[in-house]
């Protein structure tokens, strides 16, 4: 089986680089195409000069892309060359609706889409350590379950075309409420002169620890907030949760106080900071 990835980005490639050492990485393309370049020189891979080319010379194309434009985008480049036996394996966080247009697309050249956003942020794309939540068809998941188990520690069926994205959508709401409950809480022992190393070493053995506060907590009360996972991607995200909304009678009052907070700091030149970049606002 020959995957190709498609957007080398801070997720991207840690999972290009996955393929390669299990051997299944036969081409990838980025758009800003010297990072392609770049990668490949590393890797020993073929840098290939545009989408279709990755769809037409493997049977798994992984896409890692921004939003639900970019997706529809780079989907409609490949569809040329697409058909029976290829599958796209979307990665990217966009909406339910757009994951299934983009199957439709697909489908109608006789190849298969799958939605499989993942979490895990880069290092668990760095270290095949995501999880990886899948909506489309099962027996395509188990047909490219190679190609998953080399970028992920699991890949789950959740249904139909958008059941991933939408599963993704409910992950993005709760790490939404963890930014805001560990950047809030650490800046006010940060306030109260706590040693901000031995309360994130006690807090993590007890029932507040978390990843978060683990693998953000040094940083964030250092005023370091590298990626990670940029705010503005998180921004779209939580703006595609707002977007579902619409007549489902539930509120999501953590959403609109995260969207609100991170809007300045986006403003302000943040937007390519860690999600922990929220510790700004709530520092005293
Ligand atoms: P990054 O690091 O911002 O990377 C985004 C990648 O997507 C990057 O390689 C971009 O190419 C590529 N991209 C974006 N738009 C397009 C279009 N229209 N066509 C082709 N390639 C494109 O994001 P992450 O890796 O952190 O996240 C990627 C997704 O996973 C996102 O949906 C997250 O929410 C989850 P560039 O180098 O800019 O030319």
């Amino acid at each position: 089986m020959k995957a190709g990835v498609i957007g080398l980005g801070a997720m991207g490639a840690g999972m290009a680089a996955n393929l390669t050492k299990q051997g299944l990485l036969a081409a990838v393309w980025n758009r800003t195409y010297d990072k392609a370049v770049d990668f490949a020189g590393q890797h020993g891979v073929a840098a290939a000069a545009d989408a279709p080319t990755v769809a037409a010379q493997c049977d798994v194309i992984v896409t890692c892309v921004s939003a639900d434009a970019d997706v529809l985008e780079v989907v409609d480049a490949m569809l040329p060359e697409l058909g029976e036996g290829k599958v796209v394996v979307d990665t990217s966080t966009v909406s339910a609706d757009t994951a299934r247009e983009a199957a439709e697309r697909v489908a109608a050249t006789g190849a298969q889409f799958l939605d499989a956003p993942v979490s895990g942020g880069k290092e668990g794309a760095e270290k095949a350590t995501m999880v990886m939540m899948v909506g489309g068809d099962e027996a395509t998941l188990e047909r490219v379950r190679p190609v998953l188990s080399a970028i992920s520690r699991s890949a789950t069926y959740m249904g139909p075309s958008g059941a991933g994205q939408v599963t993704k959508a409910v992950n993005q709401i709760m790490v939404a409420g963890i930014n805001q409950g560990v950047t809030e809480a650490l800046a006010f022992g940060q306030a109260q002169g706590l040693d901000m190393d031995k309360v994130i070493e006690v807090l993590s053995g007890g029932a507040a620890g978390s990843w978060f506060l683990q693998h953000r907590g040094p940083t964030m009360v250092r005023g370091v907030y590298e990626p990670g996972f940029k705010m503005a991607l998180h921004r779209k995200d939580l703006e595609i949760c707002r977007a579902m909304l619409e007549n489902m009678g539930v509120a999501l009052p953590v959403v609109e106080m995260t969207l609100k907070q991170y809007r300045p700091l986006i403003e302000g030149g943040h937007g390519d900071d860690d999600i922990s970049g929220l510790y700004r606002s709530k520092r005293a």
